[in-house]
């Protein structure tokens, strides 16, 4: 292929919106990597990066690939946020230090170490639940049922209607994305959604002992307002449970095409742990974000202007071979260090662990009770403008 000009980005038409890249994206992540480090998108006037060392200097370098201006197609000071932007996600140093040092008090691994035995006895018990033999559908009985029932309990979130949850992410992560169909269907339940959500953030409304109480007790230390550990419980129930719904459904996805893999989780099921992270590199259910540029700057080579918007394609760098051998190969025993499935840098998950305790309590049960995973019928995906994932995950599984 010819090299672009110096400081001239390659171009491409591909879009990264459409419902062809969104139903099977990899084929168009291996033609973005491979058109160069960065790559100008002409339909949506952005530029791209797709491979694993860019995306990483791009996430390294919070002062020039800013996030105060959005982390999706919408540039802030040009377009109104849809919603309040995020104290944490759509915030820029100091003010993101210091409410991640509040939310990352309340995620420490010391602050959730109480939380583990009722993960894993909520596992046990919805494992218990699922037939043996018989077909049902993995994603409402399980990969949503989990964090619904676990995080919203660690927040302390009313039980009754939390299935806005669901629906409330799915606004907040398409709004990432273009204002296109699927961001209107997502946002068609706003007016039920979006109240239950501000009441839910609400100190009366939260249990007393929760994570969402706990960002109440630093606003009464002075570290936050109050109405600002308001904005910081909803990054709580933004962010909380689609991805990690997501992110078991594609492990269970993951598993069931690959029997060699779950009898390796099987025979030891202390590698759960290990192939979550696996799976966060294989099927990544944050795909793809935006930076926004504050300066004109060279990235390898390519000259970006300023107020740039730069798609950053969590789920192309995963699979660089430039960064992992057979990257297109599910292997729980692979070295998964340096996936970007949570990020990287300051905006790196500040919920990993939870996310982490999460997934692995749900494998650990599985692997404990059934032998086998398998399809039970053709999935349907998520066709999703930023998460990866299914609506509808038919599974058999066997003791
Ligand atoms: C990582 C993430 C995703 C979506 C929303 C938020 C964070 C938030 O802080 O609201």
């Amino acid at each position: 292929m010819l090299e672009a000009p110096r400081g001239a980005p390659a171009t491409s038409d591909i879009d990264p919106f459409s419902d062809a890249y969104l139903g099977d994206p990899y084929p168009f992540h291996q033609q973005l990597r491979d058109a160069g480090p960065v790559v100008w998108l002409a339909q949506w006037q952005v530029f791209a990066v797709a491979r694993a060392a860019p995306v990483k200097a791009v996430l390294g370098d919070w002062e020039t690939f800013c996030s105060g201006a959005g982390v999706g197609l919408a540039n802030f000071k040009v377009e109104t946020p849809w919603r309040t932007p995020s104290l944490l996600l759509e915030t820029d140093p100091p003010d993101h230090t210091r409410n991640r040092a509040v939310i990352g008090r309340a995620l420490s691994p010391a602050s959730l170490r109480g939380l583990k035995s009722s993960f894993e006895s909520a596992a046990e018990e919805l494992v218990a639940a699922l037939p043996d033999g018989a077909d049902f559908d993995a994603v409402p009985l399980l990969a949503e049922a989990f964090p619904l029932k676990v995080f919203a309990d660690a927040v302390g979130v009313p039980a009754e209607g939390r299935r806005h949850l669901l629906a409330y992410g799915n606004m907040v992560f398409n709004a990432m994305g273009p204002r296109n169909e699927r961001f209107e269907r997502a946002m068609a339940h706003a007016a039920q959604v979006v109240p239950w959500i501000e009441r839910a953030c609400q100190r009366d409304v939260l249990t007393p002992s929760g994570l969402g109480a706990q960002i109440y007790a630093a606003a009464d230390e002075g570290a936050v307002s109050a109405r600002e550990a308001a904005l910081i419980v909803r990054s709580f129930l933004s962010a909380g449970v689609d991805t990690t719904a997501a992110g078991i459904a594609n492990a269970l996805y993951c598993f069931a095409r690959n029997p060699d893999q779950w009898a390796r989780v099987r025979a030891d099921p202390a590698l759960a742990r290990a192939a979550f992270e696996e799976v966060l590199r294989f099927e990544s259910p944050f795909q793809a974000f935006f930076r926004t540029t504050t300066r004109e700057v060279e990235l390898e080579g390519t000259v970006l202007p300023a107020e740039a918007k730069v798609l950053v394609l969590i789920g192309a760098a995963n699979r660089d071979p430039r960064q992992w051998e057979d990257p297109d190969r599910f292997d729980v025993k692979r070295k998964t260090l340096g996936h970007v499935g949570f990020g990287f840098g300051i905006h790196g998950c500040v919920g990993q662990m939870i996310a982490r305790m999460e997934v692995e309590a749900v494998l650990a049960a599985l692997a404990r009770r059934f032998e086998r995973i398998a399809l039970a019928g053709p999935p349907t995906a998520l066709i999703h403008n930023t998460l990866r994932s299914f609506v509808r995950l038919p599974l058999r599984l066997g003791s």
